[in-house]
């Protein structure tokens, strides 16, 4: 038995390593935030939700193409599991039918299965564990960020902030139904999108001014809390030009879903035209409402003070 035991072990242990290998390869070469944009000739530019679509939304950047990778190694992995389980139990049912065992057996342990069915599930979640923590710490900060945005989530309305673009700050609201343009989707398309500029590493700074939200666009691979009273990081870039949706995804109150989120990542020259531009704009619109321009005084902090205040 001792020897059963061992070659188990054994066997296990060239499985686990064998595992972990196969998971680093997966995951190591997407993991690196100052690699080149990947070609995406097939990109429509647009990263929203289809009628019947299936799995995730296509990758605009490199933080999704790094969950498209981990989800594509949990997916095979489950696919192996229920294969197996499915088998197993076709296999029991034929093998032990009554017809073939007219006399019950009275087996009740075996040490080796058991020993199996522990550690083998055990090595399963050790090799899912090790690339997830690599992704969560992958997405959690910004290493060398071109840009910081601040996001603020408000009960209803975003509101966005250029901290390295002196105070460049506006609200963000949804179109109404009645005043769509062709190509807008419903619930989806704003009056004034965040703009970002294309192959730029975005670090976003995220803070709630009155209950918990959460900014979310699945094609950015970005989704963070904007909490009350903290402020969270997080970051993304857009590797091809394109307009890309996502909504606040924390239940916030009754209009929650008045808060969708339109990004809008255009070359760089395009962007920098685009600050001076609305620089002048929402200088006037804060003109005519001052209030509103006092009441986020922690967005007018400039960035490198902000990210100093972060828990390191
Ligand atoms: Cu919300």
């Amino acid at each position: 038995m001792r020897r059963v035991i061992g070659r188990w072990f054994a066997k296990l242990s060239r499985l686990a390593t064998a595992g972990l290998v196969g998971g680093y390869c997966l995951l190591g070469q997407a993991l690196a935030q100052g690699s080149a944009p990947a070609a995406t000739p097939e990109a429509s530019g647009v990263g929203a939700p289809v009628a019947w679509g299936l799995g995730l939304q296509p990758a605009a950047g490199p933080v999704k193409e790094a969950i498209h990778d981990f989800n594509t190694l949990v997916l095979w992995i489950i696919v192996a599991i229920t294969i197996f389980v499915m088998g197993l139990l076709g296999y029991v049912m034929w093998k032990f039918r009554e017809s073939a065992n007219p006399k019950a057996s009275r087996t009740s342990h075996n040490t080796t299965i058991e020993i199996a069915w522990t550690v083998i599930p055990v090595l399963i979640l050790v090799v899912i564990a090790i690339p997830s923590f690599r992704l969560i710490y992958y997405e959690d900060r910004a290493r060398d960020a071109d840009l910081t945005i601040n996001v603020q989530g408000r009960q209803w309305y975003w509101h966005y902030a250029y901290p390295d673009h002196g105070n460049l700050a506006f609200d963000s609201r949804p179109i109404p139904e009645e005043d769509l343009k062709p190509g807008q989707p419903r619930n989806l398309a704003v009056d004034e999108p965040l703009v970002i500029p294309v192959g730029k590493t975005v670090r976003v700074l995220t803070t709630g001014q009155d209950v918990i939200h959460s900014f979310f666009v699945p094609s950015l691979g970005v989704q963070k809390y904007t909490i009350p009273g903290r402020t969270l990081e997080t970051w993304f870039r857009a590797d091809h030009a394109g307009t890309f949706y996502g909504q606040c995804n924390q239940i916030c109150g009754t209009n929650h879903w008045f808060m969708p989120i339109q990004v809008h990542a255009v070359p760089e020259a395009e962007f920098t035209a685009w600050v001076e531009q609305a620089k002048k704009k929402y200088a006037q619109a804060d003109g005519a409402a001052p209030a509103v321009a006092q009441a986020a005084p922690a967005a007018a902090a400039p960035a490198a003070q902000q990210i100093a205040a972060l828990p390191r």
